[in-house]
Parts: structure tokens; sequence; C-alpha cells
């Protein structure tokens, strides 16, 4: 008798946690796209491709497998021979919500969902920007014109490579974030705070499908509830609660695929005259980070 009644009890507490709980935690999802279609639909994609000509995007079978299902997103940039020092080059898909680009609110909470296939015989460059978040300038409603210096994006996922001694290039992740609470950010580019969340060897990761998550909060306030969370194939990689991100009146958006803009500096590898590189299963939710 009395363990019926503990029972009963412990399943009074237990209904309405279990009412409670599912509404609080499952994420609601924002955007989806396996590839699975064939093509790069306009509906979900914006496409970002400069020069035009020498990079496009197609969702294509790949010999050794997408993430899921049959397609994957294949990126291809080719290097500009006309290209000048501080020439910028990016073949960019950017994120669209009912047609439009998706731009994130501030103090919500987002989850990213995304695999790379990096080919093995990536050769190390000094950079290359795989996946931005972009944070678009404020701009003054009366005159147009832009409000913010040049900051680049809030958050990049970049490879690149490290001489570690007699020309022996590694392959390296780095997950670089900003922050300023400055309304108008200033053209000193020491008027933000630039902090690399992340950076581990990247050689065993090539040739394979990797699986990336990112949870994060955009709040620029010093004393505010941003994060960046991020798992790597499942793993913990970056466990970040502080400032994120600019102070604008439009939060960040995200764009994946190639991005160099050291492509034509003197210290590029100049072996590198064409990139290609392979997406699938991208996925944003609203949701909270997982614990732990
Ligand atoms: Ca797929
Ligand atoms: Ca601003």
């Amino acid at each position: 008798m009395k363990k019926l009644a503990s029972r009963l009890r412990r399943r009074r507490y237990l209904l309405p946690a279990l009412l409670v709980l599912p509404a609080a935690w499952l994420p609601t999802q924002l955007f989806y796209d396996g590839f699975e279609s064939g093509t790069i639909d306009s509906n979900k994609w914006k496409p970002s491709i400069h020069p035009t000509g020498l990079g496009w995007a197609s969702a294509m079978q790949p010999t050794f497998g997408a993430r899921q299902g049959s397609k994957a997103m294949k990126v291809t940039m080719n290097k500009d021979p006309q290209g000048q020092p501080g020439d910028k080059q990016r073949v960019e898909h950017a994120l669209k919500q009912n047609g439009i680009i998706h731009f994130t609110d501030f103090n919500q909470q987002y989850g990213y969902h995304f695999s790379v296939y990096v080919p093995s015989d990536w050769e190390p460059d000094i950079q290359d920007t795989i996946s931005q978040w972009f944070a678009p300038k404020d701009v003054d409603p009366i005159t147009g014109q832009k409000l913010d210096g040049p900051r680049g994006p809030a958050m990049s996922l970049k490879l690149k490579a490290v001489d570690e001694g007699s020309n022996n290039w590694v392959h390296y992740w780095e997950l670089v974030l900003k922050w300023d609470d400055n309304p108008a950010t200033t053209v000193n580019p020491d008027s933000f705070t630039r902090i690399v969340l992340w950076t581990e060897n990247a050689s065993s990761d090539l040739g394979r499908w990797v699986d990336f998550e990112v949870y994060l909060k955009w709040d620029w306030n010093p004393n505010g509830a941003g994060y960046v969370k991020m798992y790597r194939d499942g793993q913990v990689v970056v466990d970040y609660n502080g400032p994120t991100g600019f102070h604008d009146d439009k939060g960040p958006y995200y764009k994946c695929g190639l991005y160099k803009y050291t492509w034509h500096d003197p210290s590029a590898n100049p072996n590198v005259t064409s990139r290609t590189l392979y997406f699938d299963r991208v996925i944003l939710n609203e949701e909270p980070r997982p614990w732990p």
C-alpha cells in the first residue's frame, strides 16, 4: 500500500513535467536542405558568387556518397588569373526562410547543423572560410550611409594551414568569433574583440563527412546571455559563454561555401588554383543548446 502511494505520488509529479518539457525542448525547424531535389533551390538559398563564372554550386551525387540520401551540394571555385592582392573570391549560399534571407534575432537560441566533406587532396593554404555568420552593417535610414566600419563576419569557420617547420604545412580548423557592444563599430580594428574559439588539427577530417552542430545566442552585451557551443561529430569542441556579435539592428545570417579573401596575397599557396568541397544535411532550428 505504501509502495503504491509512493508510486502515485511520483506519477503526480511526473505528469506535469512531461506536459511541460516537450514544448520547452523540442526544436522548431526553420530550415532543412539535404539537396535531394537535385537543384540548389532559389527559395532556400541566396547565392553570392564573385567573380561570376569562376565559381558555382550544384546538387549532385558524389562518388564517395552523400552524408544523407544520395545527393549533396558541390561547391567549386577557380582562382581568377587576373586577381590582384586584396581581391576576394567567394561561392557562398545564404539560408533563406519563406524566400528571403534568414536574419537571426538577438537573444534567440539557434542550432545550426551541417555536414562538410573536404577532399583528402585539399592543398594547404593560409585560409579558406567555409561557413560564416555574416553581420549586416547598420544603415542610417535617412542618408543610407553605413554606420559600422569594416569588421568581417560575426563568426566564421575556417580551414587554414600552419607551417610547423621545414615547410611542413598542417591543416587546422579555426572558429573565430567577434563582438562589439558599441552601436557603431568604428574603423579602428581594435574597437572590437576577436576571439579564436577553437583551433584543432584537421588532417584526420579530410576525405570524410564531418558533422558540425553550432548552438548560439547572439548577445553583444558583456553582461548578457550570449553563448556558442559547437560539436564536431557529436563531441563538444567549443563551450563559450560571453558576448557574441555586434551591436546591430539586424542579427547575423548564415552562409556556407567557399570564401577566400587571401587567395591573391603573396603569402597564399600558388599551387592552389581550384577549390572544391561538399555540404549536406543543412539544418537551422530554434533550439536550446544540449546539456551537457
Ligand atoms: Ca543529401
Ligand atoms: Ca552596429
